[in-house]
């Protein structure tokens, strides 16, 4: 049954941006019952004089609930959590009972913003917005960047904050990594961030992120598509 509590939430999202994709994963999985707006960012849409008014320097994602307006990935995800998320799932995807979870998430969480995020966006972006291939020095600062989340995750068990099930810094991170599984990116060779989405593909998580991996796979389906155009 959808989380009637969220009727007031609306988000703002662009569906080929990895920290939007990240909210909706979580929208999904606490079943808020949100209103979806779509950004296109490719035609230019979040640099309107309508969508300023809501996101002032034209960054998605955002949200707007109950008067309250956010921006930033990680707040927004933190927030739907407490507000919408029951004791349970406030307990297994921010670890409100256990401050060393708790604390793990946050570094997680910083981690990616800090150090994985822009090195994905930046390989990523020649190929949403032009079509065409990242630069070597792009490409070299991914592969560092999967080095450093291997490392992180090789030094925890099962997942990036040390707990038996996903919590948000695994959503967050998720997003960014299924976004190259999609685009046939070799991850093989990082074996403990292999086996940790191969875990996260079969845990509780495994219908919102399913769901979350549709838009992508048409993106990518219309991708070759157009590569492989010929009009002769
Ligand atoms: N740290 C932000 C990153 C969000 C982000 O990079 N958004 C990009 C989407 S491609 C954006 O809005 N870019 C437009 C701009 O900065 O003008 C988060 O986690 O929400």
């Amino acid at each position: 049954m959808a989380n009637n509590k969220g009727n007031s939430l609306i988000f703002y999202m662009f569906e080929l941006n990895t920290s939007c994709r990240a909210v909706y994963i979580l929208i999904e999985e606490l079943n808020i019952e949100a209103t979806i707006q779509k950004i296109d960012m490719r035609k230019g849409e979040h640099l309107t004089d309508d969508f300023k008014q809501i996101s002032p320097l034209g960054q998605l994602p955002v949200m707007i609930d109950n008067g309250l307006k956010l921006s930033e990935s990680s707040a927004i995800l933190c927030y739907l959590v407490e507000q919408y998320g029951n004791e349970e799932q406030q307990n297994k995807l921010m670890g409100i009972n256990d401050i060393k979870i708790r604390a793990k998430i946050q570094m997680a969480l910083y981690f990616n913003v800090s150090r994985f995020y822009k090195p994905v966006a930046d390989w990523l972006r020649p190929q949403i917005f032009r079509g065409s291939r990242p630069t070597e020095g792009e490409c070299l600062k991914l592969k560092e960047a999967l080095r450093q989340l291997n490392s992180l995750i090789k030094s925890y068990s099962k997942y990036v904050a040390g707990s038996d099930e996903p919590t948000v810094a695994d959503i967050a991170l998720f997003s960014s990594v299924s976004f190259l599984q999609v685009l046939n990116y070799n991850l093989l060779q990082y074996n403990s961030l292999w086996n940790w989405l191969k875990r996260l593909k079969k845990s509780s998580l495994e219908l919102p992120i399913g769901k979350s991996l549709i838009s992508l796979q048409e993106w990518q389906e219309e991708l070759n598509a157009k590569s492989n155009e010929n009009d002769c």
